[in-house]
């Protein structure tokens, strides 16, 4: 018996390069082994009859499979929330008044030092659940809210238990350079000193990174301290991201493809430079309608520009508590479109195929093909565009994970 379980009846979005729109296959079968995908084709080029080829047969019942969604870009980890700041930015303060006046970024760490290790684990669950009900089976998680040793390495040990937890794919991204501590106030070459020499190599010894991530901005750190920690980085075998050119135009795009960068994050004042240096460098572009929608940005990233250049654009929800509260993929697939002007094709593969590319999963993950992991998600739609097109409405129906069928948590709120 060759396969472990084979499904039927289904429309497959393999999101493949291939002649079709999704890389879709109608009237199509899944096979699975070993957790992996072992066949994708028409239902009618089955090599054989289907209780031969495979151990359980499961007849899809003319839904349509995707692969799971991934997640690219999330600070999903975190202390308390900002709602108290939300309500000052709708009376009418700005997002960079509210950091400048130790609000911001800083509560979010103070939350999160004083919270206990479980704590952190259920409040992320809840959020996770969130994302895992619509078909996410991939996540990055990054820490950014600790900026000292022990609480950057206390984010990133939950962020795998998240995985272990839910049956995720989790990578885990540091962040420690997001935004400088207190205690390192008017001394950011010091705080970066620290984050290059102590926090970065050990919480790597330890495990617990799978990328390097900066804050690249005027609140924040300067290229001359991104570049150091990239260096550093490179050095101990880790690629990079960057949340790059989110509020003004810092060179972020530029400088995360100098470091050969997986992605380079948010990118609304990237200039064409920017865009140029991120094609050359196969960077993905990931864009992130949750915060230029919560934050009632105007300045669209140069999606024309990026799309010209053939830079190939992820989506993800950078859910965090600041400016990105969103635990909806699908909503982020909707507002792609609206508010980026997207088509639907190109947000679907922004949280699949592209997605995985800002990941570096590319080999296992993002697309239905054979050998890739067993991960996929079926849904109760008429056509792939479905999952843009409504807002609020949750079509999945079941979730497989490494080739298990996941139990599809509900949050409880
Ligand atoms: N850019 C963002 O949008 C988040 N981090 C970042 O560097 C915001 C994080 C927060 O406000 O807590
Ligand atoms: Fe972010």
């Amino acid at each position: 018996m060759p396969w472990d379980a084979l499904w039927l009846n289904a429309h497959l979005a393999t999101m493949a390069t291939g002649r079709t729109k999704y890389g879709a296959i109608r009237d199509a079968a899944l096979g699975i082994a070993g957790g992996r995908i072992a066949w994708v084709g028409r239902r009618a080029d089955l090599p054989g009859r289907p209780e031969v080829l495979a151990t359980a047969v499961h007849d899809a019942g003319g839904q349509w499979i995707t692969p799971g969604l991934i997640d690219c870009h999330t600070h999903i980890v975190y202390g308390g929330n900002r709602a108290h700041e939300f309500e000052m930015r709708v009376e009418g303060a700005s997002y960079t008044e509210i950091a400048k006046a130790g609000g911001g970024i800083l509560s979010t760490v103070r939350a999160t030092r004083a919270a206990a290790e479980a704590e952190l684990l259920e409040g992320a669950s809840r959020r996770v659940a969130q994302l895992a009900s619509e078909g996410v089976t991939a996540l990055e998680i990054k820490s950014g809210y600790g900026l000292d040793r022990a609480t950057e390495e206390k984010q990133l040990r939950v962020a795998r238990r998240l995985g272990e937890r839910f049956g995720l794919t989790v990578r885990t991204t540091y962040l420690a350079a997001h935004t400088l501590p207190e205690e390192y106030s008017g001394r950011a070459d010091d705080y970066i000193a620290f984050v290059c020499e102590e926090g970065l190599p050990q919480a790597a010894k330890a495990g617990l990174i799978d990328a390097v991530d900066a804050f690249l901005e005027k609140i924040a750190f300067n290229e001359a301290q991104t570049r150091r920690l990239f260096e550093r980085a490179r050095a101990l075998g880790l690629p990079v991201k960057l949340h790059a050119d989110q509020l003004s135009d810092g060179g972020g795009a530029a400088t995360a493809a100098a470091f050969d960068g997986l992605s380079a994050d948010h990118l609304e004042y990237t200039s064409d430079a920017g865009v140029a240096a991120m094609a050359a460098a196969g960077t993905v572009a990931v864009l992130l309608p949750g915060a230029f929608y919560f934050l009632r940005e105007t300045k669209l990233p140069p999606i024309a520009a990026l799309r010209r250049a053939g830079v190939p654009m992820a989506l993800s929800t950078d859910c965090n508590p600041g400016s990105s509260p969103v635990t909806s993929l699908l909503l982020m697939l909707n507002m792609g479109c609206t508010v980026f002007r997207l088509t639907a094709e190109e947000v679907l593969h922004g949280v699949t195929r592209n997605a995985a590319s800002a990941l570096g999963l590319t080999a296992s993950h993002g697309t239905l093909e054979v050998g890739k992991a067993a991960d996929f998600v079926l849904w109760r739609i008429a056509g792939p565009a479905e999952l843009a097109y409504a807002v609020g409405a949750n079509p999945c129906t079941g979730v497989v994970g490494g080739g298990r069928p996941r139990v599809l948590a509900r949050a409880a709120g």
